[in-house]
C-alpha cells in the first residue's frame, strides 16, 4: 500500500513537551540533549505536523527575566511564521518546581494556590497571542499519597474556585479558549484528584462557566485506571466534553508509558480512530507521547513520524472496516443498530410497555439469542492483520 504522507489537514500536533523529553526518570539521567523548540517546530513541520503545543515553561525557562522571555517568544513566532504550524493548545507547568510539590489549584498552603493562579493567567495571555482554542488542565500534582493529608471536598472547592476565577478571566479579557481538564489516576501523585474522564464530567457540572469547560482524555491515562479509552471518550462526546485529545499508547495498567499511538493495545487504537472518525471529531489529532528512554535524537524523529502513520493507517483501515459487506452484515446479525431504536414506541407511556408484554414476549426464545460479537470483533482483527 503505498503510504500516506500527513499533511496539516489531518491536524496532527505535538507538544513540545514530547520530542523535547530529555528521557529524565525516577532512575536515571537524561539520555538525550536538550533540544531548541524552533528546532522542534521546523523539525514537525517538515514531518507534516499542523502545529505545536507547549507548557510556559518549555518555552521560556521558569525564572526568565523580561528580556529573555521577550526574546523566547519572538524566535517561537518567527518559527511559526517560517513554517505556518499553529498553537491550537497551551498548558501551563504547576507540576516541575518544588513550590508545586503539594499541588497547585488544591495546596493546602493559600500562597501557593494563589501564585499558582497568576502564573496560569499569565499563560493564558500568551495563549490567546498565539491564536490557541484551548487552554488544557493537567492536575499532576493535586492529590496526595496518604488519605489524611488532604480534605477532599475542600480541595475540590478550592479546584472549582480556582478554575471558577481563570473562566471569569477569559471572559473579561475577551479570549477565544475553552478549558479541557485532562484526567489521571496518579503518578507523580499516589492518588491525583479528578483521576477519570468519568470524575472529571461530573466535577465540570458543579463549575460556574461549565459550558466552557470540557475534557482532554489520554489514552494511557484511562487504561492505568483499567478502563475502555474508547468507551470514555464515546462517553465524553456524547456529553458534548470532548474539547480536545492526548493520543498514544499503553500496555495496561502500570506506570505512564506515553508510548507512541497504537504500541499497546493496537485494536483499542483502531476503535478510537473509527469512533473519532465517525463522530466527526474536528480538533487536533494531539500526540502526547514520549520517544523511549532508549532512543536516539534520530530516533525521536522517526518516533513523532511514526504516530502519524499510525493514525493515518487506522484512518484508512476504519474506513475499509465500515465499507466491507461482510462487516455490514456482522453489524446486522449482532443488532447494533438496536439501540437507536427508543425503547418505547412515539405515544407509548409505562402502561402500554406493562399490558404488552405477557403477550409476546417469549422470554426463553429471548435467552436463547446470540449476538455473534466475536465474529464482529474477528473482522476488525482481519482489518487490521491486512488479510480482509
Ligand atoms: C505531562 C503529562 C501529560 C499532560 C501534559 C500537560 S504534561 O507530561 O504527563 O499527560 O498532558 O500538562
Ligand atoms: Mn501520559
Ligand atoms: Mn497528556
Amino acid at each position: 500500500m503505498p503510504f500516506p504522507t500527513p499533511t496539516p489537514a489531518d491536524k496532527f500536533t505535538f507538544g513540545l513537551w514530547t520530542v523535547g523529553w530529555q528521557a529524565r526518570d525516577p532512575f536515571g539521567d537524561a539520555t538525550r540533549p536538550p533540544l531548541d523548540p524552533v528546532e522542534s517546530v521546523h523539525r514537525l513541520a517538515e514531518l507534516g505536523a499542523y502545529g505545536v503545543t507547549f507548557h510556559d515553561d518549555d518555552l521560556i525557562p521558569f525564572g526568565a527575566d523580561a528580556d529573555e522571555r521577550a526574546k523566547q517568544i519572538t524566535r517561537f513566532k518567527e518559527a511559526l511564521e517560517a513554517t505556518g504550524m499553529k498553537v491550537p493548545m497551551a498548558t501551563t507547568n504547576t507540576f516541575t518546581h518544588p513550590v508545586f510539590k503539594d499541588g497547585a489549584f488544591t495546596s493546602n498552603d493559600r500562597d501557593i494556590r494563589r501564585y499558582a493562579i497568576r502564573k496560569i493567567m499569565r499563560n493564558l495571555d500568551l495563549a490567546a497571542e498565539l491564536g490557541a482554542e484551548t487552554y488544557v488542565f493537567w492536575g499532576g500534582r493535586e492529590g496526595a499519597e496518604i488519605d489524611a493529608a488532604k480534605n477532599v471536598g475542600d480541595a475540590l472547592s478550592r479546584y472549582k474556585e480556582g478554575l471558577d476565577l481563570l473562566c471569569q478571566y477569559v471572559i473579561d479579557q475577551g479570549y477565544g479558549l475553552r478549558f479541557a481538564i485532562e484526567p489521571k489516576p496518579n503518578e507523580p501523585r499516589g492518588d491525583i484528584l479528578l483521576p477519570t474522564i468519568g470524575h472529571a464530567l461530573a466535577f465540570i457540572n458543579e463549575l460556574e462557566h461549565s459550558e466552557m469547560v470540557g475534557l482532554n482524555p489520554e489514552v494511557g491515562h484511562e487504561q492505568m485506571a483499567g478502563l475502555n479509552f474508547v468507551h470514555g471518550v464515546a462517553q465524553a462526546l456524547w456529553h458534548g466534553k470532548l474539547f480536545h485529545i492526548d493520543l498514544n499508547g499503553q500496555h495496561g495498567p502500570k506506570f505512564d508509558q506515553d508510548l507512541v499511538f497504537g504500541h499497546g493495545d493496537l485494536l483499542s487504537a483502531f476503535f478510537l480512530v473509527d469512533l473519532l472518525e465517525s463522530e466527526g471529531y474536528d480538533g487536533p489529532r494531539h500526540f502526547d507521547y514520549k520517544p523511549m528512554r532508549t532512543e536516539d535524537i534520530d530516533g525521536v524523529w522517526a518516533s513523532a513520524a511514526a504516530n502519524m502513520r499510525t493514525y493515518i493507517l487506522l484512518r484508512e483501515k476504519a474506513a475499509a472496516f465500515r465499507a466491507d459487506p461482510r462487516v455490514q452484515a456482522a453489524l446486522e446479525a449482532s443488532r447494533v443498530d438496536g439501540t437507536l431504536v427508543p425503547t418505547l414506541a412515539h405515544g407509548e407511556t409505562y402502561h402500554d410497555l406493562v399490558a404488552d408484554v405477557d403477550a409476546t414476549f417469549d422470554v426463553e426464545a429471548a435467552g436463547a439469542r446470540g449476538y455473534s460479537y466475536a465474529q464482529l470483533d474477528q473482522l476488525a482483527v482481519e482489518h487490521l492483520l491486512g488479510t480482509a
